[in-house]
Order: C-alpha cells, then structure tokens, then sequence
C-alpha cells in the first residue's frame, strides 16, 4: 500500500497527564475505531487537531509523535487550535451546521458567519500541514465534514495531489443541503477530489443531484461527475469494522468471566442493550418510549427485562445536547419510577464512556441490541454487536446506514413506537434456532464487508480509471 496520508478532526491517540505521568488513550468514535488498524498496516502520517498540555508536551516542534505509543507505527501529526478555533469551527460549523443539516434537523442550525470564517481557516491550515506531508509523496485521504474545503485548497498548492474524501454522515436532499448559505463553496471544495465516498447509494445520489442543482453546468455520467475541468468519481462504500478482532477480542477468557460476573450482578432474566454516543440522531429517547410500551403491554415482562443504556457524553457545551440529555434524564426517571421494584431497574442508565473490554462484555451478555438512531451515516454499533454477540436479536433502524446490508436484522421504523414495542416483544421471543440462523446470516454479512474491504474497495475504486 502507498504511503498515505489521513487528515481528520479527531486523534486517534490522545495524551493525558495522570498526575506526574502521561497516559495515551483511544477517543470514542466511529471515525478513529474504523480507521486506526487501516493506517497502522499502511504507516504514512495522520494529520489531527492536537489538545491539551500532554499532546503538546509528546508531541516535536511540528506536532509530531510516533503511534501508537506501545508499538509506534505512524506518525501523528497535530495542529493546535485556539479555543475560538474550536467553538466556531468544530462546535460552530462542524457541529451546528453541517451535522444538523445533514441529519434533517435543520432547526438545530445556526447559520453564523463567524462560523464559517473560521471553519475556512482552519480547513487552509489542514491544508497546509497535508503540501507538506505531501513532499515525501503518497495520497491524502480525508475523513469527513470537517475538511470539504481542504481537497480544493489542497489541489491549489499541490495541482497533481492524488486526494478523496469520505463523507461519514448522511447526505440530504437537494433542498435540504442548499439551505446552508455557503452551499456552493463547500461544494466546489469537495469537487476538487478525484474521489468521494458515501456510505449509502442514496446519499451518493443526493450529493449528485445537490450537485446539479448548484452548478447547471455539471454533466454527470456513471457516477462521475464532471465540473470546472475535472472529474470526480461518486461511490457507495458502507464502511465496515475490524470484524476479526472484535470476534476474537470478545472470546477472551477475560471477557468471558467477566461478562458472566456483570451478568450475575444484573437482577433481571434478559438485557436488552443500547450503546450510543449521547446524539439527538441516536434515536435514544424514542427506544426508551417503545420499552415503556412493551413493559405496558407486556406485565409478564416487568422484573425480567432490563434495559442497560450507554450513553457516552459528546458536544457537551452545545445547547442541544444539553437540552436532550435533560428530556432523555427526564424520561428514564419517569419509567423508572413507573415500574421499578426495589430489586429490579427496568433502565440502567451509563452516561460515561465504558472502557473497551466493557463494552465487549455488554455486548456478551445483551439479548438484543437496538440500533434506533432517527438518522445514521452508517452506525458502527450494529457490526460490532453481531461480531462479539453470536446468539443475539439485533434491532435496528431503516433510518441507518446499516440497515442497508443487514437485512435480516429486525428493521423498525424508529418513529414508530409502537411497532418498536412490538419489535422488542418478537426479539425475546426468537427461538433458538431462529437466533442462530439470525447471527449466522448477518455476521457473515458483517465479516464479509469488514474495513479491510472498505478500504480495499475505496482504493481499488479511487484507482481505477475515472
Ligand atoms: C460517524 C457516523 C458512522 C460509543 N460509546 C462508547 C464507545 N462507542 C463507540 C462504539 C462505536 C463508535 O463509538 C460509535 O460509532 P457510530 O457508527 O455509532 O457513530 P458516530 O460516532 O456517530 O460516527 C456514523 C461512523 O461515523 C463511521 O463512518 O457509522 O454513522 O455518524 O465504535 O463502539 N466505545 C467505548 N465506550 C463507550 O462508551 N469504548
């Protein structure tokens, strides 16, 4: 493999004094999970904003640190931003525009030029780092809606560059998109890849027509779009996770015995599990009324079933987030205090990020899983609880990007509570067999389309003639 070079918002390490001492750990997120075993087989160098006074004291003049730590195999390179930085190009434009629009939640924009300024300068200061990565050669794969500008302001410096994009949320509709008032230099920025990727059929053609909609003059033919001299190749590529370690990971003995002790100290016959990071798309409010409605409709139920909810913070200082984590807290309190029994909770609600090893015995010991989100690129979660799991029910969204491949999942329409209610009754009711032939199908499906195909696929498409 070429020598690659991958810019993204978020590091894949991270450093943190822990007293006297510098601790390394790995963030939450798909992004990072998916692509990190990717760049350690491909070295190269991983362009990130760095924070905080352990990444700069690991880290040379340029940013740079070898990762990860216990066994360096690439290079690391962070740049700093400011706290303004910060608030108006990640929380501000990042996260209040882009995100919100793309996931339909319009009402939750805020269209602030201040935003927008900063989110340009910061994206020329991406791309400055990525010309001059890019003079010891390579390809520059950028992740996500933090960089659409970068592939054009990168093409600038370094015309030849071989550079694409994969856009890991949703892409709405044409009118969706276009109320965001710099729709055309963001998509002019993206239209200088030789390549960018969706996860989904659906959102690559919304990003044609978006396309077409702007920019008349646009021809498009095969999935290639053709503007202002160059073309850029549109795929559907659903990303997939590192099946094989996440099955053999949650086969340890460690894992094993201490799945079987959290189990143990869980009162309740059957665990219905939820893992989300706490997201106004996650759907996490609506799963919380549909197990509300089954403890309604099913009495039987009550004392048997708990429902175990991790909810990892995420943009804690955005209005929104905070305003939802009140309804969902809100929520969980009335249920519980519906139906709870001083030896029985039906909703056990973890609002921090677990450690990996215990979210591969959760995934262990969970009946069913609900991947509910209103709205997802693709969802992670899904893959990685049918990869650890092979006994489980998986209740999942049309509404995610998963849903697409794993079509023998139980799909659910996740505004619909009653049919979810339903759906929660038909998972813990699955036979064995049926179970069985279940996980066989959609582990196959979710080992056969792993990230090493993704990005295979994403290469060998990147690769081909345009
Ligand atoms: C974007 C798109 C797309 C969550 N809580 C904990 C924890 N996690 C891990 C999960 C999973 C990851 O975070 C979440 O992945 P998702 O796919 O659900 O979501 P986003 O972060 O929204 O990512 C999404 C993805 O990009 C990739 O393209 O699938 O649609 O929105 O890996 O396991 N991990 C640990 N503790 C937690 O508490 N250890």
């Amino acid at each position: 493999m070429d020598r690659l070079i991958v810019i993204s918002n978020r590091e894949p390490y991270v450093h943190e004094y822990n007293g006297e001492s510098i601790d390394c750990s790995v963030p939450t997120g798909g992004v990072v999970a998916a692509i990190d075993p990717v760049m350690q087989n491909a070295k190269g160098t991983w362009i990130a904003w760095g924070s905080g006074d352990a990444d700069k004291d690991c880290s040379d003049t340029k940013g740079c640190v070898k990762v990860p730590p216990e066994d360096p195999k690439y290079t690391l390179r962070r740049i700093w931003l400011t706290q303004k930085e910060v608030n108006d190009y990640y929380l501000g434009f990042s996260n209040r525009v882009i995100w919100p629009v793309c996931h339909l939640f319009q009402e939750n924009a805020q269209f602030r030029k201040n935003y927008w300024e900063t989110y340009k300068s910061v994206n020329m200061r991406f791309a400055e780092a990525a010309a001059e990565e890019l003079e010891k050669g390579g390809k520059v794969f950028i992740q996500d809606v933090h960089f659409s500008l970068v592939p054009d302001m990168l093409r600038n410096k370094v015309p030849e560059a071989a550079i694409a994009l994969f856009w890991h949320i949703p892409f709405p509709a044409a009118e969706t998109f276009s109320c965001i008032p710099w729709r055309s230099d963001i998509l002019k920025g993206l239209l200088s890849a030789d390549m960018i990727g969706f996860h989904t059929k659906a959102h690559a053609d919304n990003f044609i027509a978006t396309v077409c909609r702007e920019f008349p003059q646009a021809k498009v033919n095969n999935n290639i779009i053709s503007y202002n001299g160059r073309r850029t190749k549109i795929a559907a590529i659903p990303i997939g996770i590192d099946y094989t370690s996440y099955a053999k990971n949650g086969s340890m003995p460690s894992i094993i015995k201490g799945a079987e002790t959290t189990r143990k100290s869980i009162n309740a016959e059957r665990i219905i599990l939820g893992v989300d990071r706490l997201d106004y798309t996650k759907g996490i409010l609506n799963r919380f009324l549909a197990f509300e409605r089954y403890l309604e409709s099913s009495p039987r139920a009550r004392e048997k079933v708990s429902f175990i909810q991790i909810a990892s913070p995420t943009r804690v200082n955005i209005n929104e987030y905070r305003e939802m984590k009140r309804k969902i807290e809100e929520n969980i309190g009335r249920i519980n205090g519906r139906f709870q029994t001083p030896s029985w909770t039906p909703i056990i609600y973890i609002n921090r990020k677990v450690d990996e090893d215990k979210l591969l015995m959760l995934y262990r010991i969970a009946d069913v899983a609900m991947v509910t989100p209103v709205i997802d690129g693709m969802n992670l979660v899904a893959k990685e609880y049918v990869a650890v799991n092979d006994k489980g029910v998986l209740i999942l969204s049309e509404f995610a990007g998963a849903s697409e491949g794993m079509k023998d999942a139980i799909v659910v329409n996740p505004y619909d509570i009653e049919s979810m209610a339903k759906a929660i009754q038909k998972a813990l009711k699955m036979k064995q067999k049926d179970k069985i032939n279940h996980c066989t199908k959609l582990r196959k499906e979710v080992k056969d389309h792993d990230i090493f195909w993704w990005l295979d696929e994403f290469f060998r498409q990147w690769e081909s003639d345009c």
